[in-house]
């Protein structure tokens, strides 16, 4: 990687992803893009276009004019926003995707999308999933990530486009909010700890999904694209984990730190449908033993730092 352009570099993953490349390959060297812009430092702090993944033409042209030789194409519906608008997240989720291998393959370019515990379903093993099994999602961003497994993939084996990707469970971040994921929750119940001291959340108790803290998640991007194409045996996509928690773990994580804090329940049952659907733990044993993925972060050591990392950005006036 040595010119970097982003699609959706303002999501939760993009707005950090696009910082910490810049860190480590050059500000100039990073070019963010986003449908809209945000006053955020991956916005602000360095080369930055408008760009709608869905518009091919437009895509091929912001990548050849900065002369790109990676594309980390993060702009997608999440599940929960997925499932209210199925054929708007088919247009983007699949659009935008054929679109950035189009012009992976054309301007010859290593190229990184994310897949999703999403991508497995009902009738998939629900604990310590395998990397290799049966996915046969039952929502519509489950189908995306599943054809677009396959379609990168198939970029790889029959254009020789470098394609590699991650199965992300829920990620866990404070810098930006996610949007429309079934396990949003996990983030939201940290944010509402700090600010009211009780959250209500829309997944219920006892409901497992794998998460992980988002400087691990961000190691872990790097750390793929970085790995000796010899030794992988997959790429679309690598089972990644760090935890596997429900609504009641997180709680008791977060009174460690906030003895007083409180936890309810308002189940929403489209979110609960989906995460049922979900593993309740995936098993990342070849993403270790291909390219070397260990999470630095449990539940436990992560608790605090977000907790403190959340409180300094609540603090700040908007
Ligand atoms: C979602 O909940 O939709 C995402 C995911 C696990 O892919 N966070």
């Amino acid at each position: 990687m040595k010119k970097i352009m982003i699609t959706g570099a303002l999501g939760q993953i993009g707005s950090e992803l696009t910082v910490k490349l810049r860190e480590i390959y050059g500000t100039a060297n990073v070019i963010a893009t986003d449908i809209r812009s945000n006053d955020s430092e991956a916005a602000q702090a360095g080369p930055f276009e408008i760009l709608d993944v869905t518009n091919a033409p437009a895509l091929a042209t912001t990548a050849n004019k900065h002369g790109v030789d990676t594309i980390i194409h993060m702009a997608a519906l999440l599940s929960a926003t997925a499932e209210a608008n199925p054929v708007f997240a088919w247009n983007l989720n699949m659009g935008g995707l054929m679109n950035a291998l189009e012009t992976a393959r054309e301007l010859d370019c290593q190229f990184f999308t994310p897949s999703s515990i999403g991508a497995f379903g009902p009738s998939t093993p629900k604990v310590a999933t395998p990397q290799d099994t049966i996915q046969r999602p039952t929502t519509m961003y489950g189908v995306n990530k599943v054809a677009g497994e396959l379609l990168a993939d198939y970029y790889f084996n029959r254009f020789g486009v470098d394609t590699r990707g991650l199965r992300f469970p829920g990620l866990i971040s404070y810098a930006a909010p996610p949007g429309g994921g079934t396990t949003d929750y996990a983030v939201e119940i940290f944010y509402e700890a700090i600010k009211n001291g009780h959250y209500s959340s829309y997944i219920g108790r006892g409901t497992y999904m794998d998460m992980m803290y988002m400087p691990d998640a961000l190691t872990a991007i790097i750390q793929l694209m970085e790995a000796d194409p010899a030794k992988l045996k997959h790429r679309n996509s690598f089972n990644v984990t760090a935890m596997s928690v429900d609504p009641e773990e997180i709680a008791q994580e977060i009174r460690k730190h906030q003895p007083d804090f409180q936890l309810s329940y308002n189940v929403d049952p489209v979110r609960q449908r989906i995460a049922e659907s979900w593993p309740n733990s995936i098993d990342a044993s070849a993403a270790e033993e291909e390219w070397g993925f260990k999470a630095q972060y449990s539940l436990s050591s992560m608790t605090p730092d977000m907790l403190q990392k959340l409180k300094q950005k609540l603090a700040q006036p908007n």
